[in-house]
């Protein structure tokens, strides 16, 4: 059976890239289960750019075939932004409610509520040959903070002909339209041939 590292520290990636990886012949190792938790600075300024680096990390210290992906949220009201910046975003606020409020907020205020997620994974084969694969979903940012299952920004983000967040779907609803799930099936349609 093939193997796999998939380098990641993020247990909610890890769920849903495991339920599209279900029927394929390999088996996904993770950083966690060698107990290495180091992570490369991600200085990109593209998704695409800090899945390159944390796929060649992951190469480099584990010396196998290895996946990493870089996501994040878009949103029009924040001149599009934080995009690569999702996370350090999130983390300026003392909670992810007072962040939501903000964004809901701004998004009063500018009238803007488009909004897309990007995912962009980085397979790396060996020390120079890196292919990308990219899946973004397009919405809205949702008039009120709804639902419980996901995570990260699922709780204000509506795909395009949804009514439900990304919080109010199941793991497989979310699965069926999300960024991450347009790009992992791409990986999976070039491991598959
Ligand atoms: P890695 O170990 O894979 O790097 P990470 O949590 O550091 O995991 P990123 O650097 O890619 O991941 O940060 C992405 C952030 O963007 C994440 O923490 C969420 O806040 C947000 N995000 C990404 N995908 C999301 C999704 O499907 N739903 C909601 N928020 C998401």
């Amino acid at each position: 059976m093939r193997k796999l590292l998939f380098f990641t520290n993020n247990n909610n990636k890890l769920v849903e890239v495991n339920q599209l990886f279900k029927d394929l012949k390999t088996e996904l190792i993770l950083p966690s289960k060698f107990n290495f938790f180091d992570e490369p600075e991600e200085t990109g300024y593209t998704f695409a750019e800090n899945a390159k680096i944390k796929s060649s990390f992951g190469y480099k210290n584990f010396g196998v075939e290895c996946f990493a992906e870089d996501s994040g949220i878009c949103i029009e009201a924040l001149g599009w932004k934080p995009g690569v910046y999702s996370k350090r975003f999130l983390n300026r606020f003392k909670d992810n409610f007072r962040c939501f409020e903000n964004i809901i907020d701004r998004v009063k205020v500018t009238g803007k509520v488009r909004a897309y997620f990007q995912t962009s994974v980085c397979l790396t084969l060996n020390k120079n040959y890196h292919l990308v694969f990219e899946g973004k979903v397009k919405g809205t940012i949702s008039k009120k903070i709804r639902g419980k299952s996901g995570f990260g920004y699922d709780p204000i983000f509506i795909p395009d002909g949804e009514l439900k967040t990304f919080s109010q779907m199941s793991k497989m609803q979310k699965n069926k339209t999300s960024h991450r799930s347009i790009a992992i099936n791409k990986l999976i349609n070039f491991l598959s041939n």
